[in-house]
């Protein structure tokens, strides 16, 4: 049986307080000057906005149906506005997780993980000694279904962050839904196809504390990956950019943060069932010198036991062979937890044989 979890490793928020002029080293991890960032393409990166998706007026909803489709397609990531999100719950969310990042150590350390579980206040994907180190710290919670939950790694201070985060993962469950809808329809499958997984459908929910770095050129809040999920929600706590993409294997696309937005990325599950059609983009996060910065990412996976291929009338009417194995998600999210983060190699080994996006990289 693979380890789900992570290996304990120090607290980088105690690590980042104590003033280093030097990072030690086993956070060094990158050489940005190699790096190529392409700032330009930042202005690209597609905005779609869900109430001209669901607009009556077939010509408006039509022209960003289209949009949608290729920014799935295409970019794999986009901004969502005027989602119906109460913009007034994303912020108080946001706050709430900063607050509890900012207790001490001691009092978060109640919500430590524990062996075996990604639950809880720590890291996740660390499974050697030798491994580099993230310069992040994260709560980790399944939100959905209720069931699910095991509340005794929701902290309970601040007192609202319970209620704020219950109410939170509702809203982003109906945000993912419509959007699913919306997919299935722009496949051109029927809809239940693509949101019987969904039904009492896994949510996780990762808050990040990325802290100010000394050397923020020498080391990444995140490694470079893909999201195994359906689809995942990310918001921050203010305009700093720090989420980079990577498209087609060119440079990193740094990511600027519409204020109210939802960030949302396609994960690998849909990569796997529209065959390779919309694409799980490998992203990673960065650090600032001097300001902290605080994400939340919210992964909508399918419900418990699913078994996840790429969707018959979709292959039927595009005429192609199938790119991927079926794979149980369960077992899909136990290998991808047992991991280190390493861009896409997970979805690499259900993929059949080399296909057109490895020849391109
Ligand atoms: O902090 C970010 O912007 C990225 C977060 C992310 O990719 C994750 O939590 O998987």
């Amino acid at each position: 049986m693979t380890m789900v979890g992570s290996l304990p490793v120090p607290n980088v928020q105690d690590l980042a307080q104590k003033e280093l002029k030097e990072v030690p080293d086993r956070y060094v991890q990158r050489e940005a000057e190699s790096e190529h960032i392409e700032f330009e393409m930042s202005d690209q990166i597609p905005v779609i906005d869900l109430q001209k998706l669901l607009h009556k007026d077939p010509c408006i909803s039509s022209n960003e149906m289209a949009k949608f489709h290729r920014a799935c397609k295409d970019w794999g990531f986009f901004q969502l506005i005027n989602h119906s999100v109460d913009e007034e719950l994303m912020r108080k969310m946001v706050c709430n997780a900063e607050e509890f990042f900012n207790l001490p150590l001691e009092e978060k350390k109640a919500y430590a993980q524990v062996p075996e579980s990604f639950q809880g206040y720590g890291q996740a994907f660390v499974v050697s000694e030798e491994q580099k180190l993230e310069w992040s710290d994260m709560l980790s919670l399944r939100t959905l279904p209720v069931y699910q939950r095991n509340m005794r790694f929701w902290p309970k201070k601040p007192p609202s962050f319970s209620e704020t985060l219950d109410k939170y993962a509702f809203a982003m469950e109906k945000v993912t839904f419509c959007l699913l809808s919306l997919i299935a329809k722009n496949l051109g499958v029927e809809p239940k196809k693509l949101t019987s997984i969904f039904d009492d459908g896994v949510q996780g929910t990762r808050m990040n504390y990325y802290p100010p770095c000394p050397q923020p050129e020498k080391v990444l809040g995140l490694s470079p990956h893909s999201d195994a999920s359906i689809i995942t929600l990310l918001i921050q706590n203010n305009d700093l950019p720090g989420l980079q993409i990577k498209i087609n294997g060119n440079g990193w696309v740094p990511i600027k943060p519409i204020s109210g937005a939802f960030i949302v990325n396609i994960g690998d599950a849909i990569e796997i069932m529209s065959n390779g059609l919309y694409k799980s983009i490998e992203h990673r996060a960065v650090i600032h010198p001097d300001r902290a910065r605080i994400s939340i990412a919210g992964f909508q996976d399918p419900r418990s036991g699913v078994l996840i291929g790429p969707l018959q009338g979709l292959l039927e009417r595009e005429n192609v062979a199938t790119k991927y194995k079926a794979v149980n998600f369960d077992e899909y999210l136990r290998q991808y937890f047992s991991a280190k983060l390493d861009g896409k190699t997970m979805l690499d080994l259900i993929k059949f044989e080399k296909n057109e996006d490895q020849e391109r990289a």
